[in-house]
């Protein structure tokens, strides 16, 4: 579950303009441009392992949906946020082409070399993935990772055994990078049936406690039906080990983010900017004020007042009920869900109501989704779900904002 994210285009603005004041301290400066690059980016989750060993089937599981399937064995990808499905693909030869939909539905030119995967996915504006692939000689394997170490924040290592050669290659990546990532136990259900699993990671807990921040053992393939079936089947999602992976990267995403803004503010603090007036402290789910948001409601056009009511009463309601789900516990969890569901398809029908395009049908696919997750908190039915379910909608109201539909 993810948690709401706040706008920091306006801080990433005014660090910017405290840079170009030019009053900061030269070593400070490169720090601050830095920073200011990594505000303005997704942070990055690069998914590294040999071929075969699981790295496009997690990516698929995390997406919720097949995006890479089987296509592009061997080659590095990127999936990032774009306004539409759209692979990219440069050859050997230096061309690049174009092409609408999904990478899995795709045949890929013989000389492919990297492919770029656009989707209009709201999570892949707070974290891209790429996929590296591992093979070749040792040397050049160590090469690579350096390089991806400077250009991804978190990695997920995918293997099936976590062999010595791969251990060497991760014990030579930066320490601040072995902070941030994870250790995947790829194809678990195979290693269940063969009953390996609990010697395997009792084996690697020793190296995964020093080198990563843990080792999950994930079964992609029943994690990716649990996600995309028509019903979702939260004991699966939960079982397959998906969901503990995903719900951990999130934390990092968030945690990364944190703390940069936290030193976006110092920065901007200290040399003498002011910061921007929604600033405030770190994104988490109760220092994300109505005030925050009250000014896209406000530039909403005509036709969409009724949705930016809706959106109004939902961020209202949704904070009223995080109160009492956080003070009153598990009791009040059945009225707090049947609540949030009823307001998620009050929402669902304001939408219906406005005219037909692009960001309207977004902005359906959202609550559509928002719908179908609580759908999964609904069969839990205890605090954490009252408390997920909430939260869903006040991210649910956050994504509306950013995209509102004309
Ligand atoms: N049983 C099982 N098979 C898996 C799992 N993950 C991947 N596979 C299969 O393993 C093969 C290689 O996976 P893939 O994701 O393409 O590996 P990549 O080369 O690292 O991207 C494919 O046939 C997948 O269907 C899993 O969790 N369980
Ligand atoms: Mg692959």
């Amino acid at each position: 579950m993810s948690l709401p994210q706040r706008d920091i285009s306006p801080l990433a603005g005014q660090l910017e303009q405290t840079l170009s004041a030019g009053q900061l301290p030269s070593e400070i400066c490169g720090w601050g441009s830095q920073l200011l690059q990594r505000l303005r980016q997704p942070v990055r989750v690069a998914v590294a392992g040999s071929p075969g060993s699981g790295k496009s089937a997690l990516i698929d599981m995390l997406l919720s949906r097949v995006v890479i399937g089987r296509s592009g064995n061997g080659l590095l990808i990127d999936v990032c946020h774009g306004a539409r499905e759209q692979v990219e693909i440069e050859t050997a030869a230096g061309q690049r082409l174009q092409l609408p939909g999904l990478l899995a539905q795709q045949e890929l030119p013989q000389d492919a070399r990297r492919v770029r995967q656009t989707l209009p996915d709201p999570r892949l504006r707070w974290h891209s993935f790429r996929e590296l692939p591992l093979a070749g000689p040792q040397a050049a394997q160590h090469e690579m990772l350096q390089q991806a170490a400077a250009s991804a924040d978190i990695f997920l290592w995918c293997s099936q055994d976590f062999s010595g050669a791969e251990q060497a290659l991760w014990a030579a990546m930066p320490d601040s990078t072995k902070d941030h990532s994870f250790l995947v136990l790829t194809m678990a259900d195979r290693q269940v049936m063969r009953g390996t699993l609990p010697a395997v990671i009792e084996a690697l807990q020793p190296v995964a406690a020093e080198e990563f921040l843990g080792v999950y053992p994930v079964a992609a393939i029943q994690g990716l039906t649990a996600r995309s079936a028509e019903t979702p089947q939260d004991g699966l999602w939960r079982s397959s080990g998906g969901k503990q992976l995903a719900e951990d990267v999130q934390r990092q995403v968030q945690l990364g983010r944190a703390s940069d803004v936290d030193q976006a503010e110092l920065l901007i603090r200290q040399f003498g900017g002011t910061l921007p007036p929604q600033s405030t402290p770190a994104a988490t789910v109760t220092t994300q004020g109505p005030a925050a948001s009250a000014p896209a409601v406000s530039r909403a056009a005509p036709q969409t007042a009724c949705l930016a009511a809706a959106l109004d009463q939902l961020q209202t309601g949704a904070q009223a009920m995080l109160a009492e789900a956080e003070a009153a516990g598990g009791a009040q969890a059945g009225p707090v869900l049947a609540n949030c569901m009823e307001m998620i398809r009050s929402l669902s029908q304001s939408l219906d109501t406005l005219p037909a395009g692009a960001a309207a049908e977004a902005a359906r696919t959202a609550v559509q989704d928002g719908e179908e997750m609580l759908m999964l908190c609904q069969l839990e039915q205890d605090e954490n779900a009252a408390v997920d379910a909430v939260t869903l909608l006040i991210q649910l109201k956050k994504e509306l904002m950013e995209d509102p539909p004309e």
